[in-house]
């Protein structure tokens, strides 16, 4: 008769691997292109704006309780940059700079690292603070969309990540327990609060930044994907510590 480990089933192995969209898999400041058409000279600026105030809406708003989706904080955030650096943005200029967002570019090493894991059949996922059509429109638009078996929106939950809600809708959706997911994003706070709910989890550091201070440290660090996927590739059948 089998005998049930209660060890080996609470091993950290990893079964699955769960990425976050913007700024791990693509890269959001791709968008500084559309911008410097329209406004030349500040696309990056503008980007960089508008990605804090993104991030600051999403959380802003799941902390009030007054969800609105993903695509409509990228519309009020933009609104919000072009205010705060004194550019006049008109409707028709929202709306091409917002499309942009669903067409931004994965970064160089994404498709690799995707092909690589799929090779060794791990299972993998998105977990995305984007609504289900902006991670389909990315995912599609980049042609990247034979590497998941997911898309995973936190629209059905109206609030965003870091709430733990959203890291377990992942452990759902995949059908796992936490210990085998490993959570990969290069958005430190991302990577914290994952952590925190009890996966495993790879950070990104593409820019040798600091690790933010919300109490915990990533399972593993990497500067970009091609190592994430070497390192997660070492790691099948074993337990990550
Ligand atoms: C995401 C953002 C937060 O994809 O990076 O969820």
């Amino acid at each position: 008769m089998p005998v049930f480990n209660h060890q080996e089933n609470k091993m950290k192995q990893i079964k699955s691997v769960v990425f976050d969209l913007y700024g791990t898999l693509y890269d959001v400041h791709s968008v500084a292109a559309t911008c410097d058409e329209f406004f030349p000279g500040r696309g990056l600026e503008i980007s960089k704006v508008w990605r804090q105030k993104q991030l600051e809406y999403t959380w802003l708003r799941s902390l009030m309780g007054l969800y609105v989706n993903f695509e409509q904080a990228t519309e009020d955030a933009i609104r919000f940059a072009c205010a705060e650096l004194n550019l006049s943005l008109t409707s028709e200029l929202q709306e091409r700079m917002c499309n942009a967002y669903l067409r931004i570019s994965p970064y160089p090493d994404t498709a690799d690292a995707l092909r690589a894991l799929n090779e060794a059949e791990v299972p993998l996922a998105i977990l995305s603070n984007g609504s289900r059509r902006s991670i389909q429109q990315v995912v599609n638009n980049s042609g990247l969309n034979w590497a998941f078996d997911q898309l995973i929106s936190v629209e059905e939950l109206a609030v965003f990540k870091p709430h733990p809600s959203v890291y377990s809708l992942a452990e759902q959706r995949m059908n796992l327990r936490r210990e085998n997911i490993l959570f990969v994003s290069s958005n430190a706070w991302d990577a914290s609060a994952a952590k925190h709910f009890g996966f495993p989890t790879c950070w990104i550091n593409r820019k040798n930044g600091a690790f933010d201070e919300l109490g915990s440290t990533p399972t593993h660090t990497v500067s970009n994907l091609s190592v994430m996927a070497e390192w997660v590739l070492g790691q099948l059948h074993r337990e990550v510590v």
